[in-house]
């Protein structure tokens, strides 16, 4: 009978694919395992690897996600994709021991505990393999945070390795924000019952092939975490994000409108230039500036889980960021128009105005730039 579930998202993965079956293997001797391979449609061909694998070996199951992305999503539609009563959700690129897992079961089986997690800032855990000291500082700062923020007390809440009981996580899954990468964390900060947690030392290291998806900050990656807990069910997390660096994108065209503006206020006194002509090259430059602003921001930040990557990606992407606010602009001015006639004041007319450019701009970009169209 089938007992334990072992989630692994993956996102070009495709060779750590078959080496980690075999780590399961090994580790998982006596336990009834199945692997999910929650794979969001990955170009290297991950989910064609492990369907390879899984052709022979029907422990090795694959969920494909197509058009979507996310770590936490993935892991927890794993999670609910699985009859096995227990489930773990690991990652795929060895920096989790696999050895652990027999552990993790005996505790969660034992009924002393509701969740085992791999720490790795427990006593006896190490990092110095992971070879990256500038995220170890990060993520010891997120914990501090973390734990200073939601009162859960444990070494490293934001580990991404960890065991439960399915029915533990299916009473509450769709009570998960489901969005960032701390996943255990939002499990521990969601369910009511205050969960009994056992700890195991984590020996945390280094990726075997491939490329980390997650290097947008840790610290920032909680407070996005934080806030959705908090705000995000009011005004949707991405949307918040957006609409901020809309607005830094607004202090930069300023910026730049005056800087240039300053410029071309010589050439003015000088040549047959006219203010008018020099505002309109002002006024251009400043846009074109402020949305490549925005633009590359949103890529980090916003979008950091789907981020174009490369020359080519990069610059399809900003035409049509580009093509995309153009028409957010027509939204917003039509908007803000339609409301003068009707007798509103200018001022309130323009916030509306933004308001509906910016949600446009928001609907448009997130399919057509970040999303599948
Ligand atoms: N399905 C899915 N898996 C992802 C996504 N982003 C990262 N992963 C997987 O999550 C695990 C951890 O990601 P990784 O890039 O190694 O993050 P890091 O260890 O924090 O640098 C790996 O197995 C990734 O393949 C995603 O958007 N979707
Ligand atoms: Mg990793």
């Amino acid at each position: 009978m089938l007992q334990l579930a072992v989630i692994l998202p993956t996102f070009n993965e495709r060779k750590n694919i078959a080496p980690m079956v075999e780590r399961l293997d090994a580790a998982l001797q006596g336990i009834a395992w199945e692997a999910i391979f929650v794979d969001d449609n990955s170009p290297d061909g991950t989910a064609e690897e492990a369907r390879r694998i899984g052709r022979d070996d029907p422990r090795v199951r694959v969920l494909e996600r197509i058009g979507r992305r996310g770590l936490a999503s993935a892991a927890i539609e794993g999670m609910c994709a699985t009859a096995a009563p227990v489930v773990a959700v690991m990652d795929a690129d060895h920096q989790h021991d696999p050895a652990l897992l027999p552990g993790m079961y005996e505790a969660v089986m034992s009924g002393d505990y509701d969740v085992a997690y791999a720490s790795r800032f427990a006593e006896g855990a190490s990092t110095e393999a992971w070879g990256r000291p500038d995220r170890v500082k990060a993520s010891g700062l997120a914990n501090r945070i973390a734990r200073r923020v939601t009162g859960v007390q444990l070494s490293d809440p934001m580990s991404g390795y960890f065991m439960l009981r399915a029915e533990t996580l299916r009473a509450d899954a769709h009570r998960l924000s489901g969005v960032g990468f701390k996943i255990l964390l939002d499990i521990l900060a969601t369910v009511d019952a205050p969960l009994r947690v056992k700890e195991f030392p984590l020996n945390f290291a280094a990726r075997a092939e491939g490329e980390s998806k997650l290097d947008r900050t840790v610290v920032f990656e909680f407070l996005i975490g934080l806030y959705d807990k908090w705000l995000g069910r009011i005004i949707p997390t991405r949307f918040a994000l957006f609409g901020t660096i809309g607005g830094l994108g607004v202090i930069v065209h300023m910026a730049v409108l005056a800087s240039v503006l300053s410029a071309l206020g010589q050439e003015v006194l000088y040549s047959n230039w006219s203010a008018q002509t020099e505002f309109i090259i002002a006024q251009t430059s400043a846009a074109v500036v402020a949305m490549s602003f925005n633009f590359m921001l949103n890529n980090e930040l916003t979008y950091a889980d789907k981020r174009l990557r490369g020359f080519v990606p990069l610059l399809r992407g900003w035409a049509k960021f580009a093509m995309t606010c153009s028409v957010g602009l027509l939204a917003n001015v039509g908007a803000g128009a339609a409301l003068m006639r009707m007798g509103f004041h200018a001022y309130p007319a323009a916030i509306v105005g933004i308001v509906v450019g910016s949600v446009w701009n928001f609907a448009l970009s997130s399919k057509f730039v970040w999303g599948k169209y």
